[in-house]
């Protein structure tokens, strides 16, 4: 028997995806029991679910009351979403991720030829376009040493760039104990973003596998070995993060995994769209999605889109079931 999630319920768990902190999981983990339908089909997920809100709950707790004593910094850097969504850069010790970072958009991340450098996460905007998708720089990951917000990123990130280091004998090593480190927890790598249905904990996050330091001597080698040894499944682009030419077709992927469309609005009282900013929503997304983005009012109050694009005919009034296309420009009328 299906389970027939409903759409409020597919919500709620997309936005337990992105949450960053444990108090915000408690709270979509909640919100996706009660829109949960309850039926004999959904028995079984809602008993993981209950288990899970149990679990999360005594973490939240543990974690004021460590607080509270003072018992050990937790740190913890809430950076909030920008942009048409948002890929994590993580890898070893002195991969290449603040450079990275620092190549493609305008942070200026501290970049230095020795491990460990980066202590704190830094987001920037790299621009596709006329739109703007979020990277994060992180802290490195060893077999000692994750931070535990980390975990919160890569989750709640469209993408992760898992970066290697080809200038360093370390580097296969260092990218194997990134993987396994988090192999450990609930927060995995995969081809593809997902959440997997019988455990509602664990979540596999779209990753690429950036292989860096490809100007350096040996790394045609040690690219070889990576492959053999590791049989990485993630796709792989071979790059100079010092040199933005080497760059440019991650770039477009990496748009491309935000799986967002641009749509431009037009007042109905001026002649001319707002070409500059385009509001950027998921593929698949509707006109009652958009008018509830603009306004939340609009879901109720919204009568038609006219649409000048792709798929209609100039100007053509359309209801909100329809399905928005990249460039499309909306005339929203209430
Ligand atoms: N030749 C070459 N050098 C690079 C490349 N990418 C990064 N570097 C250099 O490698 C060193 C380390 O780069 P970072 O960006 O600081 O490395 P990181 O991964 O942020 O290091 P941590 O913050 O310590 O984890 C710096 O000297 C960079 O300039 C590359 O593709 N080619
Ligand atoms: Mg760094």
């Amino acid at each position: 028997m299906a389970a027939n999630l409903t759409q409020q319920y597919k919500k709620a768990e997309d936005n337990y995806r992105r949450s960053q902190t444990p108090e915000e999981e408690l709270k979509w983990l909640q919100v996706m029991l009660t829109e949960m339908p309850k039926h004999k089909a959904t028995d079984h997920l809602q008993a993981k679910l209950k288990t899970q809100i149990s679990e999360k709950r005594k973490e939240v707790e543990s974690q004021k009351a460590s607080g509270k004593k003072g018992a050990g910094v937790s740190r913890s850097f809430k950076i909030p979403r920008q942009g048409a969504g948002t890929a994590v850069i993580i890898g070893g010790p002195n991969a290449g991720k603040s450079q990275l970072l620092m190549t493609l958009t305008r942070a200026t991340p501290e970049v230095a030829p020795y491990p460990f450098t980066t202590q704190q996460p830094q987001p920037g905007m790299m621009q596709w376009e006329d739109v703007f998708v979020q990277l994060i720089d992180t802290p490195p990951i060893t077999p000692d040493f994750l931070e535990p917000y980390l975990l919160g990123y890569i989750r709640s990130a469209e993408l992760v760039l898992l970066m290697v280091d080809l200038a360093s004998d370390d580097g296969i090593e260092q990218c194997q104990d990134v993987i396994n480190r988090l192999n450990a927890t609930k927060t995995r790598l995969a081809t593809e973003s997902s959440l997997d249905e019988e455990d509602v904990g664990l979540s596999f996050t779209k990753t690429f596998l950036l292989a860096n330091k490809i100007d350096t001597d040996g790394a045609a080698e040690r690219l070889e070995l990576l492959n053999e040894l590791c049989k990485l499944p993630f796709k792989q682009y071979l790059i100079n993060s010092t040199d933005i030419t080497t760059l440019e077709t991650l770039r477009n992927t990496v748009y491309d995994s935000m799986d967002v469309i641009r749509v431009y609005t037009k007042a109905p009282s001026k002649k001319e769209a707002d070409m500059d900013k385009p509001f950027t929503i998921k593929r698949g997304e509707t006109l009652l999605d958009l008018a509830e983005l603009i306004h939340k009012d609009y879901v109720k109050t919204l009568k038609f889109g006219r649409i000048w694009g792709s798929a209609v005919h100039d100007g053509t009034p359309m209801k909100g079931d329809y399905v928005l296309q990249d460039k499309d420009v909306v005339e929203i009328h209430v």
